[in-house]
């Protein structure tokens, strides 16, 4: 199979820079931004505090690393993180909230990745002689592995609220927050208003090759300066990815609907098929399909599609999951949405035989 023909869905993190990208990369001023001295970082940071209304940002190679420094911030040792049950910062990040932060999770399984605070008002725990008390709250909006579920603001807001009063911090992996935005014809600004911080990435749905800011306040982000460098995150002429950074927050944004129009497209084509279920309601970009009723190993349902020319991976025992993005048109949907059809006939055919 010719690679330009392939068509990626198993991440929006594939895409690539867009030419002007490029191009601003190769132009980009740079300095040593471990001495604060890189001015196209330091107006990206500028930037996205602006935008999100916050009093500072701090950039970050990867979401793991903000999401990891954003529980650092709000934590001490031999605490508790409520999160949900399915959390990229529970399930992939290498346990880095042990590792980094002396922390456990404390998870709540919700069927949509979406949580309340009466919730989480029954999971805060105080320090006793046999439990360990709660110290952050974590959610995660857009919800990856719930199939890109939104918060409703009211949520978010009832939930820092609760915390808030309860002495609590909020933390939010807003990995793909801009594709909640989109989805709710809000500004992030709002969404996040009452978050303490905000992870966000660049290099997901808004297609920068690298990169993903925290947010929150001048304090915590200067504390957070220092915890990237301990994590190896103190990076210098960096500028060349903020450079692309700034025309993903400017320009990105804007065309998210295209992308969510074609996850709706594609998950709407996968209900239709024998033995697919879409279990879930499809806001943004993400698709989970679950293929039990084909008779098929997710595995196998994978390397029937890229024998086609068609990368989605399987994500559990039972399900798949894919994303739309920037380099996925329309037309590449469309034949994604042909090749899923036939795979999953052949499979009920020989399923039935
Ligand atoms: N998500 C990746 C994989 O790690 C699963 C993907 O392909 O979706 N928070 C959320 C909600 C994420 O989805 C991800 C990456 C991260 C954090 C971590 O970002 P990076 O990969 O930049 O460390």
């Amino acid at each position: 199979m010719n690679k330009q023909n392939v068509i990626d869905l198993r991440s929006d993190t594939v895409t690539r820079p867009t030419p002007s990208m490029r191009r601003a990369m190769a132009e980009a001023e740079v300095g040593d931004d471990v001495y604060g001295e890189d001015p196209t970082i330091n107006l990206l940071e500028r930037r996205a505090a602006e935008i999100f209304g916050k009093e500072a940002a701090l950039f970050v190679p990867t979401g793991t690393m903000g999401n990891t420094i954003g529980v650092k911030l709000h934590t001490q040792h031999g605490q508790e993180v409520i999160c949900e049950s399915r959390a990229h910062v529970l399930n992939y990040e290498l346990s880095m909230m042990a590792w980094f932060s002396g922390c456990v999770a404390r998870p709540i399984a919700s069927p949509d990745g979406i949580l309340s605070w009466e919730q989480i008002r029954r999971e805060v725990r105080p320090l006793s002689p046999y439990s360990a008390p709660t110290g952050l709250i974590e959610i995660e909006n857009t919800h990856n592995m719930a199939g890109g579920t939104v918060y409703p603001v009211q949520a978010i807001e009832e939930i820092c609220d609760g915390a808030h009063q309860a002495g609590l911090k909020v933390h939010m992996d807003g990995a793909r927050v801009f594709n909640a935005a989109a989805h709710l014809g809000r500004s992030v600004r709002e969404i996040t208003a009452k978050a303490d911080t905000v992870m966000f990435c660049l290099s997901k749905g808004l297609a920068a090759p690298a990169g993903s800011l925290l947010v929150g306040s001048a304090s915590d982000m200067a504390r957070g300066r220092l915890y990237r460098k301990r994590l190896g995150g103190g990076m210098r002429q960096v500028g060349i990815l903020a450079a692309a950074g700034l025309i993903a927050l400017e320009e990105m944004p804007g065309r998210l609907h295209l992308d969510h129009a074609n996850a709706k497209f594609l998950a709407d084509s996968l209900a239709r098929l024998p033995g697919i279920r879409v279990p879930h309601r499809v806001e943004t970009n993400i698709v989970v399909f679950d293929v039990a009723a084909t008779g098929i190993d997710p595995a196998e349902f994978s390397a029937r599609l890229k024998a086609r020319g068609i990368l989605i991976n399987k994500i559990d025992a039972t399900q798949l999951r894919l994303l739309t993005h920037n380099d996925a048109t329309r037309a590449d949907c469309e034949r994604a949405a042909e090749v899923l059809a036939e795979v999953a006939s052949g499979a009920m055919a020989r399923s039935a035989g």
